[in-house]
């Protein structure tokens, strides 16, 4: 079992997204802590099973972030439920989770299985649409979704989403404050080592997504080792 406390840098991989041997070689051995596969739209059972089989052939850990019912296949060493605490649609908190344990609840082994209580904090990232997220936040707010993931659900993830832009420091800094158990994961925008520095300060785990494929020589610095 992969002890998820212990991490602090994952890269998300997009399986929607095309990425060379060479890059996919170099980020698996960078000394990240795992390599976590997840998108939001393009995501299918064969782009996902393509790069895991990829993923695997490194010793790094590999997990699936669950986007649909239709796209969760064995060989993953963890998996991510996914939760949208400011979404304004209950599908995306309780909806398509219930649908699945209806379906698969009996089969799942839990010890695999790990919820995300996200926060969705840009507005302008897919995510976020989809999903109908209320973004305009104040700390306050999210402080208290902070407290509602770990005090009163508690999950074992509180993620602070800000996908495709840079987050405001103070908000991360916010939500930690509140939390003694629940692990904060903080994504969105990071493309520098002073960035990844910044926030691997506030948050448990940093997640490191779009630069991957935009800058991979500037992905590989965000990894503080
Ligand atoms: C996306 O939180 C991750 O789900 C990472 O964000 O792609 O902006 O790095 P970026």
């Amino acid at each position: 079992m992969y002890d998820v406390r212990e991490w602090r840098h994952v890269f998300k991989l997009d399986p929607n997204k095309t990425i060379s041997d060479e890059a996919l070689e170099k980020l698996c051995e960078s000394g990240t802590d795992a390599i976590i596969i997840g998108g939001t739209d393009g995501v299918t059972l064969e782009n996902i099973l393509n790069l895991m089989a990829r993923v695997r052939r490194y010793a790094v850990p590999c997990g699936l972030e669950i986007s649909s019912i239709e796209t969760v296949t064995p060989g993953f060493d963890l998996y991510f439920i996914p939760t949208v605490l400011n979404s304004a649609d209950t599908k995306w908190i309780t909806g398509l989770q219930h649908e699945a344990l209806k379906e698969y609840g009996e089969l799942m082994n839990w010890e695999e299985f790990l919820v995300q209580g996200y926060c969705i904090l840009n507005e302008d990232c897919k995510a976020a649409k989809l999903t109908d997220a209320n973004t305009k936040l104040t700390k306050d707010d999210v402080a208290a979704y902070a407290m509602l993931a770990e005090k009163m659900f508690h999950l074992p993830i509180f993620y602070l989403e800000y996908s495709g832009s840079y987050g405001d420091p103070s908000f991360v800094a916010e939500a930690k404050k509140k939390l003694d158990h629940t692990l904060l994961f903080y994504g969105g925008g990071i493309t520098s080592r002073s960035q990844a520095e910044e926030m691997a300060e506030l948050a448990d785990v940093i997640i490191v997504g779009n630069i991957i494929y935009e800058d991979i020589n500037a992905a590989l610095q965000t990894v503080l080792k």
